[in-house]
């Protein structure tokens, strides 16, 4: 039997990786999000891997911060556990350069919910939901919340998830933008996964340098994000995908990217 709170599986070129305390909705303990840290260094490491899908063992995605966690004796304080925990699991997130599917296939809450939505590519399966459940303990959203939600669906309607700590299904999610889409749960795990290989077969280098300059766009200028994109195209233009790509396309042929 794995222990491991979190496990990593590769199906050819996509890293599964899941998130293993299902009797307890997959709530991040400290060593959890340690254990999550290592294996997303493990996957930004290997050449191999060129897509990675994150998903939750069991009913769950993540509950977020394992509450009975944080009131025992050796309470690491607030600062701790984001410095140490979470904050780093989001900064690896978005500076991987591979891109990221969140599978969320149940609830996802607290820190669960925004490790999620910081992902490059988020879907949910129908029974899913998102809760912004700190207000209900009296915390503040962490784990990049208050950055990206606004982002994503709008000042006002994060705002008002966020004080309220109300439930959102996956369809209202996927219908105010949160999320990118909704699969029936019977075909969640195949067409899911369907879009992390889908992902892994393509132009990598490319992807990433698409998610370096959206990583920029909502707080640079246009003209820096011109220049942005002008030198990610340059970088673009110079990985044998490109070739591969307008070869293909000269020659009516599916291209055959490597990954480089
Ligand atoms: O120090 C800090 O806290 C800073 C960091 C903060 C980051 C955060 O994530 S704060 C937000 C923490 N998360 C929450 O507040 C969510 C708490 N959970 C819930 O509200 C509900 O469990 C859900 C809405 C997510 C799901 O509800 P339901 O009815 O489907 O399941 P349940 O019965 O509540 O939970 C099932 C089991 O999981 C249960 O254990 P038991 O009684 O069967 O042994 C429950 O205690 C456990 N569980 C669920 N969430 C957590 C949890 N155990 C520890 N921590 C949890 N967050």
């Amino acid at each position: 039997m794995n222990n491991s709170q979190i496990l990593l599986d590769k199906k050819n070129a996509v890293a599964v990786i899941t998130l293993n305390r299902p009797d307890k909705l997959n709530a991040f303990t400290g060593e959890m999000a340690i254990q999550l840290q290592e294996k997303l260094d493990e996957c930004a490491s290997n050449s191999q891997i060129r897509c990675i899908y994150l998903t939750g063992a069991g009913k769950a995605f993540s509950a977020g911060q394992d509450l009975s966690e944080v009131t025992g004796p050796d309470m690491r304080g607030f600062k701790n556990i984001l410095e140490e925990y979470y904050n780093p699991i989001i900064k690896r997130i978005r500076k991987i350069e591979k891109p990221i599917v969140a599978a969320v296939n149940g609830v996802a809450a607290g820190a669960g919910a925004n490790i999620a939505l910081c992902c490059d590519v988020v879907v949910a399966s129908s029974s899913a939901s998102f809760i912004q459940a700190f207000s209900k303990i009296g915390l503040i959203p962490d784990s990049g919340g208050t950055y990206f939600l606004p982002r994503l669906i709008g000042w006002q309607k994060a705002s008002a998830l966020m004080m309220l700590g109300d439930k959102l299904s996956a369809k209202e999610a996927v219908d105010c933008g949160m999320i990118f889409k909704v699969f029936e749960d019977e075909e969640f795990a195949s067409a899911s996964m369907g879009l992390a290989e889908r992902l892994s077969q393509m132009p990598t280098k490319g992807l990433a340098l698409t998610k370096q300059a959206l990583n920029s766009s909502f707080t640079n200028s246009l003209d820096e994000q011109l220049e942005a994109e002008n030198v990610g195209q340059q970088k673009a233009g110079a990985t044998d995908d490109y070739q591969e790509g307008v070869n293909a396309f000269i020659e009516k042929r599916q291209a055959k990217f490597s990954g480089k």
